[in-house]
């Protein structure tokens, strides 16, 4: 008998000692240099892949627990996740940062100038991706088993500069300099099938079960990140795809007769399909290659899923009990007819066991109200891409629609409501219908946003099946978006309330409460603002060249361009101050800094403009002797997860000024009410469930509901009488139509004030009126400092509700059902 042999396992040492030497040795043998001879990047990556390290035991065993325990995972699928810079999370989160300091000081590097290489991966658009990272962190911070799929994009979200104040994209080539976050894992390829045709089962006398003969295979090649949770030792992953071709795809035939590039052709057109983030997060694009990309998404990571349930299950019978998975919003939900398709057609699973199955397996977040942004695909497209995806999509709808008839005998009309065929001169498929009748839950992310989805979107489901829909509130993480992003705020936190606990039981923040009445505690509060738009003003003048004084209100407006969320209402405010100081430059004026940061997708005209003309005001603002001593106007490019760091903790004015019944949730507006920002805003998505919490009090409230809204519309908008009645948004629109900002030229802006007195689709002109008076509010306000600081106070303390570890024990306990599962160190 030979002798147990210890197991080889490397675990790394937890001292600075230890840490020191495995940079050393990382930088040595890893990176294949020397402490004298290391660049910038050779340094980062070093940090990078020690701190990495410390993660990798965590994960392992996280992965040893999971396996003892066979747990019900949660899989999210989504299209997109903006996870941010890793760097300074992993720190945090390994509890390094404390070594790392002194360590580079010692080398003479700081960590700042290292991080500027920790490039963020910006593989998605806007709220709903960063919305997944988010939920991804706290469930991993409440040792939920989970695991994100996404795709590997090879370029994500455009990068944003201006020329001449418009808006130019350049690729994000975020993976140049290489990822030391993420592991390849080729061993768990997968192969994907597109187009071809389909045979029917001559031994199925049902005639659902089918075979498909894909026309053209492309292999999904994962690779993972890791996804620490704060104060626990769990780890788990989320796992990204990258398509290649599959092996014979390269022609050696072609290539020996010098057909170089025809050679190349199938490389070229499968590595394509995650080549590039769609850079829009609302309508819907007709185009074939995002359709292919979320069929790979879904194709790729079902096969994974299986894998995984696999190792520890047999049969299907349990496999709802092991695996729940979440569509984050349509572009996943083919999945619902991927895996009947593996059920039924690969797994010899009868129709109905496998539709019980799958039913139970899944369900559905809703992330919009917006009718242009509820995902239809062409039939025809369906049916040459996904030809068996297609009949099976025929099949759920007819099943489907028998149940809608027993429900509804004789009424036609709600069958073709319901139906997830769209009729018409080019019949649609319709995801969110899809969703709904493949899921057991349908969840919208505030209050007022599912209740509008019940009575409007989906009403018909709503009525069906009211039992189906539930409303879960996002939420963000408070580790990164105050914990990371405002450590002085974060310090003062903890002093005063003790310890750190509040980091993973945000409602502590009430504690802060009774610090508000403490005059000590609100200047060391204001204090802290202070050093913060200090530090903005820095970085925004470097970005671009205008000196902002911190003494200002800040007022900002960070999110997308859209015209539901009306930047151009801001605009309009801030027009109207340009003409209030010319008219009266002796007069005092609180002094503002209105910074706006977003992107518009590159198709979308209308918003490209408006930035162009939020750079033209801001040029003409800053340059006016007279006007600069008031107001100042900036538009720092790029705004990313990186910069929001940036920017909300320096913030006082939180702009959340969408028209009422149009924005979902947001969440931007959470992490800056929790960062000490007061909101204006409408009564719309959380902002009514912030305003709950914070009181009304502290929350500077204006504009239509969405009831006043609808009904305003139904009465036929008429966006001139508001032009006609009020004398200063006259003069603000007027402004822009004489081309003063755009050197005398009056085409330059035109369509802008054509929009606004044409349609004005939006009905930023009915809020004018509301809004600026709010506005003058908010000024008076501010005068009032401690006031202010008070309310600024009461904010942070009542906003612990917003925290995504709420959210995230809300999906827990209300949908996914599932429990966690501890990982001892
Ligand atoms: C956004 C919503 O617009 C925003 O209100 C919400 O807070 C966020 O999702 C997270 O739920 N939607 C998107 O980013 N994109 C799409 C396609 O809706």
């Amino acid at each position: 008998m030979t002798e147990a042999r210890p197991r080889l396992r490397r675990t790394v040492g937890d001292s600075l000692e230890d840490f020191e030497r495995d940079l050393i040795s990382n930088l040595y043998y890893q990176r294949g240099t020397t402490i004298e001879s290391a660049s910038g990047p050779d340094g980062y990556h070093t940090l990078a892949v020690t701190v990495r390290d410390r993660l990798v035991d965590r994960y392992a065993r996280t992965a040893a627990a999971h396996y003892a325990a066979n747990p019900r995972f949660v899989y999210y699928l989504s299209a997109e996740y903006l996870l941010g810079r890793q760097l300074r999370q992993n720190l945090l989160y390994t509890d390094t940062e404390r070594w790392v300091r002194p360590i580079a000081e010692d080398l003479g590097v700081s960590l700042e100038a290292l991080e500027v290489y920790d490039v963020e991966p910006g593989l998605g658009n806007g709220g709903l991706g960063r919305l997944a990272a988010c939920l991804l962190d706290s469930m991993a911070t409440l040792d939920i088993p989970a695991v994100g799929y996404g795709i590997r994009y090879e370029f994500g979200i455009f990068k944003q500069t201006f020329r001449d104040g418009q808006q130019v994209e350049r690729p994000d080539d975020w993976t140049f300099y290489g990822n030391p976050w993420e592991f390849p894992a080729p061993d768990d390829r997968q192969l994907v099938g597109f187009y071809g045709t389909t045979k029917a089962d001559p031994k199925d006398p049902t005639g659902l079960k089918k075979h498909w003969v894909p026309g053209e295979t492309v292999r999904g090649e994962p690779s993972h990140m890791l996804v620490p949770g704060y104060g626990t030792q769990t780890v788990n992953i989320i796992r990204l795809w990258q398509a290649r071709a599959s092996r014979e795809s390269f022609d050696l035939a072609r290539f020996g007769v010098g057909q170089y590039v025809e050679a190349v052709d199938d490389i070229v057109k499968a590595e394509n399909i995650s080549k590039v983030l769609y850079p829009d997060d609302s309508t819907e694009l007709g185009r074939e290659l995002r359709l292919k990309q979320q069929y790979f998404l879904v194709a790729c990571s079902l096969r994974d899923i299986i894998r995984r349930y696999r190792l520890r299950n047999s049969g299907w019978e349990g496999f709802a009990d092991k695996v729940v998975i979440q569509l984050n919003d349509t572009h996943p939900v083919v999945a619902v007819t991927e895996l009947m398709r593996l059920l039924v057609d690969e797994h010899g699973v009868g129709w109905d066991e496998a539709w019980s199955i799958t039913r139970r397996t899944f369900n559905y977040t809703c992330h919009t109200l917006l009718p242009e942004a509820l995902e239809t695909w062409p039939v025809r497209l369906l049916e040459r891409l996904l030809p068996r995806h297609m009949e099976i999509i025929y099949a759920i709808n007819h099943f489907f629609l028998e149940e809608v008839r027993a429900a509804y005998p004789g009424d036609e009309d709600v069958v073709r409501r319901m139906s997830v065929i769209q009729e018409g001169d080019e019949r649609r498929v319709r995801m969110a219908h899809l969703a709904v009748v493949g899921s057991t839950a349908v969840n919208g992310v505030a209050e007022l946003h599912t209740k509008l989805l019940a009575e409007t979107t989906l009403h018909d489901f709503a009525t069906l099946w009211p039992e189906r829909f539930h409303n879960v509130t996002n939420g963000v993480t408070p580790r990164r978006f105050l914990r990371m992003a405002n450590p002085r705020l974060s310090t003062l936190i903890t002093e005063s309330l003790g310890d750190e606990g509040w980091l993973t039981d945000l409602e502590r923040l009430h504690g802060l409460g009774t610090a508000a009445d403490d005059p000590a505690f609100r200047a060391a509060w204001r204090d802290v603002k202070r050093q913060n738009k200090v530090e903005l003003a820095a970085a925004v003048e470097r970005s671009t060249g205008v000196l902002i004084d911190p003494d200002a209100l800040a007022d900002v407006m960070i999110k997308r361009f859209h015209e539901y969320k009306r930047q151009q209402l801001k605009l309009l405010h801030v027009i109207t101050m340009v003409n209030r100081i010319r008219a009266d430059p002796q007069a005092t004026y609180v002094p503002r800094t209105v910074l706006f940061g977003g992107k518009a997708a590159p198709g979308y005209h209308a918003m490209k403009l408006l930035i162009q003309l939020v750079n033209a005001v801001a040029d003409v603002v800053n340059t006016d002797p007279v006007i600069a001593r008031h107001l100042r106007v900036v538009f720092p490019p790029d705004y990313n997860v990186t910069k929001a760091q940036f920017v909300i903790p320096a913030a006082d004015l939180s702009e959340q000024i969408s028209l009422a019944g149009k924005e979902a949730s947001g969440t931007g507006n959470m992490k800056l009410a929790l960062n000490g920002a007061l909101t204006i805003g409408t009564l719309d998505g959380a902002n009514i469930e912030i305003r709950d919490r914070v009181g009304a009090d502290n929350f500077f409230l204006f504009g239509m509901d969405a009831p006043a809204a609808a009904a305003l519309r139904r009465s036929g908008y008429s966006p001139r009488s508001f032009y006609e009645a009020d004398f200063e948004l006259r003069l603000a629109v007027d402004t822009i139509a004489s081309g003063a900002f755009a050197k005398g030229d009056r085409s330059v802006f035109a369509p802008v004030v054509d929009a606004m007195l044409g349609r004005d689709e939006y009905m930023a002109l009915a809020d004018y009126r509301a809004y600026v008076d709010c506005q003058d509010t908010v000024a008076e306000a501010w005068t009032d400092t401690e006031r202010w600081t008070r309310m600024s106070v009461l904010n942070t303390a009542r906003c612990g509700f917003f925290s995504s570890d709420r959210t995230v024990r809300e999906y827990c306990a209300q949908i996914w059902k599932v429990d966690p599962v501890r990982v001892s160190p």
